[in-house]
């Protein structure tokens, strides 16, 4: 056993409950509901740093995965107006912009024998687009890179598409899989308790949707991430019972690849006056996810959104996947206010921000296998 998890259970300022969870973290025995909410009213950042870390190490050792990925990010034209969100805009409003499926095979092409695995396809709720379309635009883009990974469109995106398109959820999802769709990202999950996604985004696919789009993605061979938006007018009983609702779901199907948690970003949104959580409580979190989910195998920290000393950072409170290159697609986090406003890195940059951290870079494809 690693010797700060001896010290940690030796150390007499840890009461009995925190002895509990941590002896059922060596045991690898899932903590309850109660516990995880305990441990975000209680533990300290040392505390839960050791534990997330014991886990981290026993299941990937040093290894930081990594991946070379760039974002399409094809309209932030969206009929939903959720309060966090910096990027929406509506028709022929200003700074609306919408990409052809020509501007997308453009940018594709541009990728082409450069290396990259990913595509990684996400955007606003544009009216007027089905799945057909977006259909179309994956044909065209494994025309140009044929084994080229898409992880694409949110499950509310995915729910408009589909209804729009007049199929049922399950036979849409085929059709995409048939189009070129590989995987599904973690976006839309925001927050599940109904009386904060009320207060937030209240218009688009509740939390039932998410889960039961999520569900039939496994179901049809779509494997899928998920996320959580915290920090901003969320209770810690609600991040439990948003962890608790993917838990469950990973029982069930076990289709999830990796668990992301997404900092708010309070710039351009109508939730600013927020303000933002303190990196401590980022750590907290990472930490405390890592602990929770014992079905997940892998916790990512986004790092355009992080920032990359936080990112570094976090590879010690539980985190073990960083994401990738990117190489300047997306736009949703620099308009939110990460402080990176052009966020890329070659491999060469990611294989040394992954060293700095003490830690071992691997380059993984979507589904986890190393490819590096
Ligand atoms: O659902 C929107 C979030 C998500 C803000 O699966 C914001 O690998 C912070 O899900 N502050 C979309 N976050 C992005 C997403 C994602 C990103 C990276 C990797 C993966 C993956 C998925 O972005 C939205 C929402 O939760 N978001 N506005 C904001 N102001
Ligand atoms: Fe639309 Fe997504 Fe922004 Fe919500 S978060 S307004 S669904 S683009």
């Amino acid at each position: 056993m690693n010797n700060n998890i001896n010290t940690l259970l030796n150390n007499s300022n840890i009461n009995d409950k925190l002895k509990i969870i941590a002896d059922k973290v060596i045991n690898e025995e899932r903590i309850s509901d109660d516990e995880a909410l305990y441990l975000y009213e209680k533990a300290d950042l040392s505390y839960l740093g050791v534990l997330a870390n014991y886990i981290r190490e026993k299941r990937h050792g040093n290894t930081t995965y990594y991946n070379r990925n760039f974002h399409i990010e094809p309209t932030n034209i969206c009929i939903y107006n959720c309060k966090f969100c910096s990027y929406v805009r509506k028709i022929n409003q200003e700074g609306a912009w919408e990409f052809s499926i020509d501007d997308v095979v453009e940018t594709v092409k541009s990728y082409k024998d450069k290396g990259v695995t990913e595509v990684h396809i996400v955007g606003g709720v544009h009216p007027h687009r089905d799945l057909y379309y977006y259909g179309e635009m994956m044909q065209k883009i494994k025309e140009i890179i044929p084994d080229i990974h898409i992880k694409g469109f949110t499950a509310v995106e995915l729910e408009f598409m589909i209804k729009k398109a007049k199929v049922g959820l399950e036979e849409g999802l085929i059709k995409l899989k048939e189009f070129g769709l590989d995987s599904i990202p973690g976006g839309g999950a925001e927050i599940f308790h109904p009386d904060v996604r009320k207060e937030l985004c209240d218009e688009k696919a509740s939390t039932e949707m998410w889960l039961e789009i999520h569900e039939a993605a496994h179901k049809v061979g779509l494997p899928s991430n998920a996320t959580i938006l915290y920090g901003h007018i969320e209770t810690y009983a609600h991040r439990v019972h948003h962890m608790s609702k993917l838990r469950d779901l990973q029982d069930k199907t076990g289709g999830f690849n990796t668990f992301i948690p997404l900092k708010y970003r309070k710039e351009n949104n109508s939730l600013s006056h927020i303000g933002e959580v303190t990196s401590i409580e980022d750590l907290r979190n990472f930490a405390i996810s890592r602990i929770y989910l014992d079905n997940f195998a892998h916790i990512k920290a986004y790092w355009p959104m992080l920032g990359k000393q936080l990112t570094q950072l976090s590879l010690s409170y539980g985190v073990d996947d960083i994401d990738g290159t990117i190489d300047d697609t997306t736009k949703i986090y620099s308009m939110a206010g990460a402080e990176d406003k052009n966020p890329k890195m070659s491999s060469k940059d990611i294989i040394e921000f992954i060293k700095q951290a003490n830690r071992v870079p691997a380059e993984r494809d979507t589904l986890y296998n190393i490819i590096n």
